[in-house]
């Protein structure tokens, strides 16, 4: 499969709701697409999960563009590939950018597997028909907006809930929910709000029955949350901190953590992501897919991922209605009753919607 052309587009999508965590608010999109193409005119696309401010990681919007157009881009432009796990050898000269990473390894992928005529996850190993997802809900300033919140989703069918959680917004929010409903899969997501200093606020959660509680201490720990482990029963997953299969074998030989959220932009693609599920799996460490607010092209590489076997636990791939007045792809991502019919075409199994895609474009670049 020989690579023929890239285009990047920039994209700004206005969130229907604006969506707070620890680091900070998110409402405006602005992000990149890549297709690829191959010789045969097959098209795969992908999606940059970086944010315009380095909040979540170092990456940005602008470093991505950066890395794809000096780097990323000339290592695999005009090459031939037989199978997406070479784009890793393709990009070893360079060091992390893993989001920028992602985004050409995500559409090569889709290219890869529509040249095939098979879907994305066949193209995985994945075998689920359909995926369980949950919902992850925004702080809000008032308590009862939270509540009304997870209320809707409910509603709509979404069984497991996870809140966003920091300092200040902890343990009386948590005890609100319980109060509220008692027996919900329920679990919290600080994003790196707290220090080992908070241990026995965070030990106060033990008693909410939390499935687990993500990323509760610094970005780029594994050694604090193996200490904090030790002290609190509930389990702890890692999101931030994991950026390949090495940090997870570091981590989880550390006892840092008990569960893994695996985000393809995260690791560097989803050919990392997929050794990481693999490696944990036989580990026994549980692993779920994350998610970055993503629009559908971003979302249908997550469900793709989400057909492996050991992603035993639900998701934050919520439908594309939670996020979007209009997504980019058709059809939408309909979740229902918590669960995601994995789409049958080939590739992602949706395709583009190229007027609202062009729509919502604001840059765009070819390279040949
Ligand atoms: O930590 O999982 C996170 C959104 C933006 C940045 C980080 C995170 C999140 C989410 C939302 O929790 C996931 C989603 O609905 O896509
Ligand atoms: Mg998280």
């Amino acid at each position: 499969m020989k690579i023929n052309s890239i285009t990047i587009r920039r994209m700004n999508m206005t969130m229907k709701h604006p969506f707070t965590t620890s680091f900070g608010t998110i409402q405006q999109k602005d992000f990149l697409l890549a297709t690829v193409t191959d010789a045969d005119g097959h098209e795969g696309w992908g999606e940059s999960v970086a944010f315009t401010a380095p909040w979540y990681s170092e990456e940005t919007t602008e470093t991505t563009i950066h890395m794809l157009r000096d780097f990323l881009i000339p290592a695999v432009l005009g090459k031939t590939i037989s199978h997406p796990d070479e784009v890793s050898d393709l990009f070893g000269h360079i060091r992390k950018n893993n989001m920028a990473k992602a985004t050409i390894e995500g559409a090569i992928w889709d290219v890869y597997a529509k040249h095939h005529h098979m879907t994305l996850a066949a193209a995985l190993g994945g075998k689920r028909q359909r995926i369980e997802v949950g919902i992850s809900i925004g702080i809000e300033e008032h308590v009862e907006d939270l509540l009304a919140n997870i209320n809707g989703f409910i509603e709509e069918g979404y069984k497991r809930i996870k809140v966003k959680i920091k300092p200040g917004y902890d343990v009386e929010v948590i005890r609100a929910i319980r109060e509220a409903y008692p027996d919900v899969p329920l679990m919290a997501d600080a994003n790196s709000a707290y220090t080992l200093d908070d241990v026995e606020l965070l030990k106060e959660l033990d008693q909410f029955n939390l499935m687990m509680i993500e990323q509760p201490l610094a970005s780029d720990d594994i050694i604090d949350h193996a200490t904090l482990q030790k002290q609190i029963k509930t389990p702890i997953c890692l999101d931030e901190s994991i950026h390949s299969l090495e940090d997870t074998r570091k981590a989880i030989e550390l006892g840092s953590c008990k569960i893994i959220n695996v985000k393809t932009g995260r690791v560097g693609g989803l050919s990392e992501a997929k050794k990481i599920h693999d490696y944990c799996a036989t580990k026994g460490i549980d692993v779920w897919c994350g998610g970055m607010l993503e629009s559908g092209i971003g979302r249908a590489q997550n469900i793709a991922l989400t057909t492996l076997p050991n992603f035993t636990l639900p998701g934050d791939t919520a439908g594309s209605s939670r996020y979007w007045e209009q997504d980019i792809i058709t059809p939408e991502v309909v979740a229902n009753e918590g669960y995601i019919t994995v789409p049958t075409g080939d590739g992602i199994g949706y395709i583009p919607n190229m007027e609202a895609v062009e729509r919502f474009t604001v840059d765009k670049w070819v390279f040949l």
